[in-house]
């Protein structure tokens, strides 16, 4: 078929443009940050170049190709700011220099340009729901109640009719994320501040324009530096019920948590002001300068209905937004730390809901790791004996939804979690606190251990191995956390060095997308909603489909495609990516069998 026998009427062209034509013009207005892959870098557990134990910005540097080999377009670096790292650098008292621990803003910058040289953009990590107790902001505004920043942070008296500090004199019952009273009695004035995260991540006020304009112009400072955008921490809990100006109910007291303490999120999750303040900063910080910018709001409890709104393009907020809904699927009654089995179908489900949402409006982040998560491959994978091909199909399925993918250091390698079998090896404050809640919340140590084992966040923040020289080659130093069993095999030497690997598969996906604009564009249809072993969708465009069909199970499977919906069409012949060399294929009734944790992604013309 020529171009012109494709010719369909576009409103307001003249002449009408061909299909080709529009769908190029239309591929050429996305939006870069569409077809781009982020790769997440938790900059102490990476690379260390000064043999401290900890990781730094030179160790990233020097580690750029192979990045560069596995294609992704962006490093989103968790906090390298100033910070006393009580929670790891997500605490910050100075959000324009570098810690000392991490190197200087010379080598942030040498980094930056390094980057921009292997076409990397670099995303910094936004956290500015709180800063340190030790920002001078702080400082300054605990120093007396009359202080001039008293007002950029929320400081409440004790519940009327009690004595400060006494149990229960809590403005609120809320509980913090981190275990504990979400307040923190001050002595010096006998007021509480709040704090959702622990007690030296004290929240600030964004009701107060000062705190507001003094963020937007630190974000305009990064940008000035040539930064791609910004991952924002916990950026829906900025705008909170605390009886603020114009801001009805305040401190009302939460339902109980499994802890006793209670959830205030319908307080401070999502809060009225949300909206104002994303289009305000948006207007504020990304209007002020040319080139579009990657914006990601992590968002803890967000809704479908709330992530429509933050990332329809119409109302300039985000770009995209990290839900957290599958990320719940195997947690049990008594939390995170009481993991229980995933069901298959409800994370497909899930995910295919978020595809459908956010089909016309908005934009899907796709992730199965963070530094806050456990090793996808060990939660959702098999790490014994389907090590690999289970990574892999687990990347594939993510990677083939339609969305920006994020990888995690080390998810390339397909790390499993740290492996960690005593409380002295865990660094992590969230799992420390919750550890010296045990015996209150009358836990036994087995069953902490094991609660520990599967959902700690030091799981993912273990050192990235290299090679098998000691340590992995992270450090010539003693490490600042135990390296996870299994490094001397599992590396990145090792990976790059064997094509049939988990970091080799990652870089065919991330070359598909590139290449392919069905990942980018695709429908989404998912194929076999019920099906406990099989994942199977479809993405579909005007002239393309790719079919991705994965066993999620250890035990080989076969079916029809009739059976999954898959009757008629051009043949599955062509494979786009496969976890195993030979890939699977239908035979000649079409009868597809998976082995263990194969998955395949064939494409056809449509
Ligand atoms: O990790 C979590 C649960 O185990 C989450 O509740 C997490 O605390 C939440 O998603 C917020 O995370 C972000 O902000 C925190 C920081 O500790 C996390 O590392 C960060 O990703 C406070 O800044």
């Amino acid at each position: 078929m020529t171009d012109t026998a494709d010719a369909v009427a576009v409103p307001g062209s003249e002449p009408p443009v061909t299909r080709r034509e529009r769908r190029r013009s239309e591929a050429a207005a996305r939006p870069w940050w569409h077809t781009a892959v982020v790769y997440q870098v938790y900059p102490r557990s990476f690379s260390d170049s000064d043999g401290d134990g900890i990781g730094d910005i030179p160790g990233i540097t020097s580690r750029l190709d192979h990045l560069a080999e596995l294609g992704v377009d962006v490093i989103w670096l968790s906090p390298v700011y100033r910070s006393p790292h009580d929670d790891n650098g997500y605490d910050i008292s100075d959000y324009t220099d570098v810690d000392p621990a991490f190197g200087t803003l010379a080598d942030l910058d040498h980094l930056i340009a390094e980057a921009a040289a292997r076409d990397i953009g670099i995303v910094m990590d936004l956290v500015v729901n709180h800063t340190s107790d030790e920002h001078e902001w702080f400082r300054d505004s605990r120093s007396s109640a009359d202080s001039a920043k008293r007002d950029w942070y929320w400081w409440r008296p004790a519940r009327p009719g009690t004595t400060a500090g006494e149990p229960g004199a809590e403005p609120t019952n809320w509980g913090s994320f981190f275990s504990g009273s979400a307040w923190q009695l001050d002595e010096a004035t006998g007021e509480y501040y709040l704090h959702l995260f622990s007690r030296k991540q004290p929240d600030l006020n964004w009701e107060n324009p000062e705190v507001r304009g003094e963020i937007y112009a630190m974000m305009r400072w990064w940008l000035r530096r040539g930064i791609a955008g910004f991952r924002m921490d916990v950026i829906n809990l900025i705008s909170k019920r605390l009886g603020a100006d114009g801001v009805p109910g305040s401190l009302a007291d939460g339902a109980p948590r499994a802890d006793g303490w209670g959830n205030g999120f319908p307080q401070y999750v999502d809060g009225p002001r949300m909206d104002a303040f994303l289009a305000e900063m948006h207007q504020q910080v990304f209007d002020a300068f040319p080139g579009t910018y990657l914006t990601v709001g992590e968002t803890p409890g967000v809704t479908l209905e709330q992530a429509r709104s933050y990332t329809d393009p119409a109302n300039r907020e985000v770009d995209m937004v990290f839900q957290f809904e599958h990320m719940g699927l195997d947690s049990g009654v008594g939390g995170k730390f009481d993991p229980k089995p995933l069901h298959l179908p409800d994370l497909k489900a899930n995910l295919a809901r978020w595809q459908d949402g956010l089909a016309e409006t908005g934009w899907n982040a796709l992730y199965w790791d963070n530094h806050d998560q456990p090793r996808i491959v060990s939660r959702w994978g098999d790490d014994g004996e389907h090590r690999v091909a289970s990574a892999k199909t687990l990347a594939t399925v993510l990677h083939l939804h339609r969305g920006t993918p994020y990888v995690y250091q080390g998810e390339e390698l397909g790390m499993p979690n740290a492996g960690f079998t005593s409380l002295a090896q865990y660094r992590d404050l969230e799992s420390l606190n919750y550890a010296a809640d045990a015996d209150r919340l009358g836990i036994e140590e087995a069953t902490l251990l094991r609660g520990l084992a599967a959902q700690s966040r030091d799981n993912a923040r273990t050192p990235v191995p290299w090679d098998a020289s000691p340590n992995a080659g992270f450090t010539t130093g003693e490490p600042w956390i135990d390296m996870t069993p299994g490094w001397e095999t599992v590396n990145a030497q090792a990976a790059r060095a064997d094509q049939g690997s988990v970091f080799h598969h990652y870089r065919r996906l991330v070359e598909l997308r590139h290449a392919d604009p069905v990942v980018v564009d695709g429908a989404f249809e998912l194929l076999a909603p019920d099906h406990e072993q099989l994942w199977a969708f479809t993405r579909t465009t005007a002239d393309a489909q790719l079919v991705v069909v994965a066993n999620l199970s250890g035990e080989e499977l076969g079916f029809a495609m009739a059976e999954i919906g898959l009757d008629g069409g051009a043949p599955l012949s062509e494979v786009a990516v496969a976890s195993h060399a030979e890939a699977s294929r239908p035979d000649g009734e079409g009868r597809l069998v998976l082995r263990p944790w194969e998955s395949v992604v064939f494409r056809r013309a449509v």
